[in-house]
């Protein structure tokens, strides 16, 4: 059964950017301040960044790379990284921010007489916002959606009264306004250039009436006297198209060849295909919640309140686990609105950056950021949203292959830190701890082997996984260095953005051998020995791949009983950084499987007390990501602390994710976070419930997606699974994990023959899965 009730609600309009509500389409995003006389609505459009492409790799780079390297070697930290911030950078170039596309103002006449029973919704489910309320007898709705279908934002706006609406509309870009262009008395357009070599935006404004009189006068497209308003958005750039002008009309005119209901229908039909695959209910112990006045009340009178204030109570210690339901479905929501088949990829505030000049550019930060967007994806069913990064992948191979060849002299193609709508690979900026790094790529490339690993497509693994995992890794065939121990290692890189302090007391980031390059180089090497493998295609590579992965350093365990962030056990300047990038191989990687592993484990612990000990997770996609260690590490009650914390004081008002700033990471690696205490399928094994809360006592979820071509649907009573459904696409052995004895059924409620492999940690069953065939998993009793 559908959850009706996923929704952020509140009984006011939105004072500020984070209070109002979101709604894209993963090209166009806008958001819905519900203002009763004067409706704001921010725009955004995927490809509205300011200035042209600036890559210009430093051509003097490469005869100095052997210096940095010796430098390195000897100890001569800071003569290292001032080589490196002359020779390597552009410094101080950095390309253009990602900008709004404006804004649409709306002047309504009412909202002068008493305002009663406001009220404004965000509808996971159906994807609409709304607000509505009742003045002089007259109930006013309005309706908010971005069509995906026809590439629109529709605004409906109706009263229970005819001619009833009077209003004016306008595009505003302030302080940075186009020129307005009138195609009609009905359509309005705003068309401008983000700087001089940047892109040409147009956006297109018509409106449909029933009832009353539209003109445009001015700037301003002014309606009397309807009964329904119907606005329709359409807005291009010449990143897309020559005439952006042109396109633009084109879609607004063809929507509005159709009725409002048909637009809606088919929008909520598109919408639902995606958003219902999965479902997650939960049921804390004590069903009744406290109130702060200390009176209980029920979920369904929780689910009402308006979720502001439900996170404030939530704050003040109650439970409120169906928040953190919503605070899931609000992560898949934000991954359908932001990246959608075409679009570009969600950036670091999505597609819903309110600022000409944002936070770190809004741009694509490779470091962590740009793939935690994507953790969500596929376990969340959403693997379609997954596709603009393998686009963007692919634009990063085409430049990242000069980048190979001028910085490093190597082939195959690397990306740095940061990047954005020009999928650049260079060096940009001037700050040492971030920009030394040429592992972007590298790591994003994995995220094809993974979107692989979901559905099993041979053809996607042939023609767009592997070609650009097998590029990837060319570069640190030729990059690699031996060091002194004789592990091959990258040099220069650095372990993002941390700092050390080396045995001559000197304070740095560049180094030889970060632990995050080799687990990430390793998870690189042994998917393109697999991918190769299955494809039965280049012996020869995979002779060299395996040599090189057993060359690479482990990862160490270090003074403090940590796992090791640098090749030398090195005292970190900043023990509680924010970054935890020695922890790859525990997640997203899975080289280190703890209950396989119980030492390194342990060390993966003793990492993540240390880094909290010291005030790590001080930002949202930070404390987002411990929460997914604590998955990893089956730690059920830390995830939910770590969880807890996350919404406690890194979400805003609406839920967007606080770093703070807004960045909308903390959504995602959140979101992805409670799919991974439900279910976990890496290391070749799926496990049921793998970190279940005491607080989340009873619940379910369907729909979730496991490696090898699973869907997967558990519930749960009393902290213990109660049954589970495993639906397999494919002929396969399927293996799982559990504390705790199994009994595996065919749909005919038959057992299947399995085998069985027990140790003091649980068990691990193995059974022949068929093709479109749903085992039921049950506790043995
Ligand atoms: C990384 C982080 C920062 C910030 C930035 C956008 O560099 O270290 O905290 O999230 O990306």
């Amino acid at each position: 059964m559908i959850n009706e009730n996923i929704k952020l609600v509140e009984r006011r309009p939105a004072q500020v950017w984070t209070e109002a509500f979101p709604v894209g389409n993963g090209r166009l995003g806008a958001m819905v301040f519900g203002g009763v006389s004067t409706e704001r609505i921010g725009l955004n459009e995927d490809s509205v960044w300011y200035g042209g492409p600036k890559q210009h790799d430093n051509l003097e780079a490469l005869e100095k790379l052997d210096d940095i390297r010796s430098l390195l070697r000897c100890g001569e930290l800071q003569e290292a990284e001032q080589l490196a911030l002359t020779h390597f950078t552009n410094a101080p170039q950095y390309f253009g921010p990602y900008q709004p596309l404006g804004e649409l103002l709306l002047q309504f006449k009412s909202g002068t007489s008493e305002v009663n029973n406001y009220r404004r919704e965000l509808n996971l489910r159906t994807g609409v916002a709304s607000v509505s309320w009742e003045e002089n007898g007259i109930l006013y709705d309005r309706e908010v959606f971005a069509s995906a279908v026809h590439q629109v934002l529709v605004v409906r706006i109706s009263a229970s009264e005819p001619a009833a609406i009077h209003l004016s509309a306008r595009l505003s870009r302030r302080p940075f306004d186009g020129s307005i262009k009138r195609e009609n008395e009905r359509t309005l357009a705003m068309e401008g250039i983000c700087g001089p070599d940047g892109v040409k935006y147009a956006t297109v404004l018509h409106a449909y009436t029933i009832g009353g009189k539209c003109h445009t006068v001015g700037n301003y497209l002014n309606i009397q006297s309807a009964d329904v308003v119907t606005l329709l958005l359409a807005a291009q750039t010449s990143f897309r198209c020559d005439d952006p002008y042109r396109e633009a009309l084109r879609q607004a005119e063809s929507a509005v060849l159709l009725p409002y209901g048909a637009l809606l229908d088919e929008h909520i039909a598109d919408h639902c295909a995606l958003f219902e695959r999965v479902s997650l209910e939960i049921e804390e112990a004590d069903p009744l919640m406290v109130t702060e006045e200390g009176a209980s009340e029920s979920e369904d009178a929780m689910v009402d309140r308006p979720t502001s204030e439900r996170l404030r109570l939530y704050r003040q210690g109650v439970n409120d686990p169906g928040l953190e339901a919503l605070f899931y479905q609000y992560g898949r929501y934000l991954l359908m609105a932001s990246s959608r088949p075409g679009s570009l990829p969600a950036n670091l505030q999505g597609i819903w950056n309110e600022s000409f000049t944002p936070p770190w550019e809004s741009d694509y930060h490779l470091n962590i950021n740009l793939q935690m967007n994507y953790w969500i994806a596929e376990t969340g069913n959403l693997p379609e949203c997954h596709e603009p990064l393998f686009d963007f992948i692919d634009r990063l191979v085409i430049n990242g292959r000069k980048t190979a060849a001028s910085l490093y002299g190597a082939r195959g193609f690397t990306a740095h830190a940061s990047s954005n709508l020009w999928a650049e690979t260079g060096l940009f900026g001037a700050w040492t701890p971030a920009i030394f790094w040429p592992m972007g790529g590298a790591w994003l490339a994995l995220h094809l082997w993974e979107h692989y690993h979901y559905n099993l497509s041979e053809s996607f693994l042939r023609e767009r996984a592997y070609p650009v995992l097998k590029e990837a890794s060319l570069f640190f065939l030729d990059f690699l260095v031996f060091d002194e121990s004789g592990y091959l290692v990258t040099s220069p890189s650095l372990s993002p953005e941390n700092s050390y302090i080396n045995e001559k007391g000197q304070i740095g980031s560049l180094c030889s051998g970060p632990s995050m390059d080799a687990q990430i180089i390793y998870a690189l090497f042994t998917a393109c020995i697999e991918a190769a493998e299955i494809l039965g295609l280049d012996e020869e590579w995979i002779r060299q791949w395996s040599d090189t992965r057993a060359k690479l350093p482990q990862p160490q365990i270090g003074q403090y009983g940590q796992i090791m962030e640098w090749a030398v056990d090195y005292e970190e300047f900043e023990p509680g950084h924010r970054h935890i990038s020695h922890l790859f191989a525990l997640h997203p990687g899975e080289q280190i499987i703890p209950h396989r592993m119980p030492e390194l484990g342990e060390a993966a612990k003793a990492t993540l007390e240390r880094r909290l000990k010291y005030g790590g997770g001080h930002t949202g996609w930070s404390q987002a990501w411990i929460t997914n260690f604590w998955s990893r590490l089956g730690e059920g009650e830390k995830a939910h602390d770590s969880l807890r914390e996350l919404l406690v004081k890194a979400v805003h008002p609406n839920l967007f994710g606080d770093h703070p700033p807004f960045q909308i990471d903390a959504n995602f690696g959140g979101a992805a976070a409670i799919q991974e205490m439900l279910l976990q399928s890496h290391g070749g094994e799926i496990r049921l419930l793998p970190a279940l809360p005491s607080s989340w006592a009873s619940g379910s979820v369907k729909g979730l997606r496991a490696r090898g071509g699973y869907t997967v649907n558990i519930s749960w009573k009393e902290g213990k699974l109660e049954a589970a459904e495993i639906y397999s696409e494919n002929f396969r052995d399927c293996v799982l994990f559990s504390g705790h004895p199994l009994v595996i059924l065919d749909s005919t409620h038959v057992p299947v023959p399995i085998s069985c492999l027990s140790s003091g940690l649980g068990y691990q069953y193995t059974f022949a899965a068929e093709g479109g065939e749903t085992y039921q998993i049950i506790l043995k009793s």
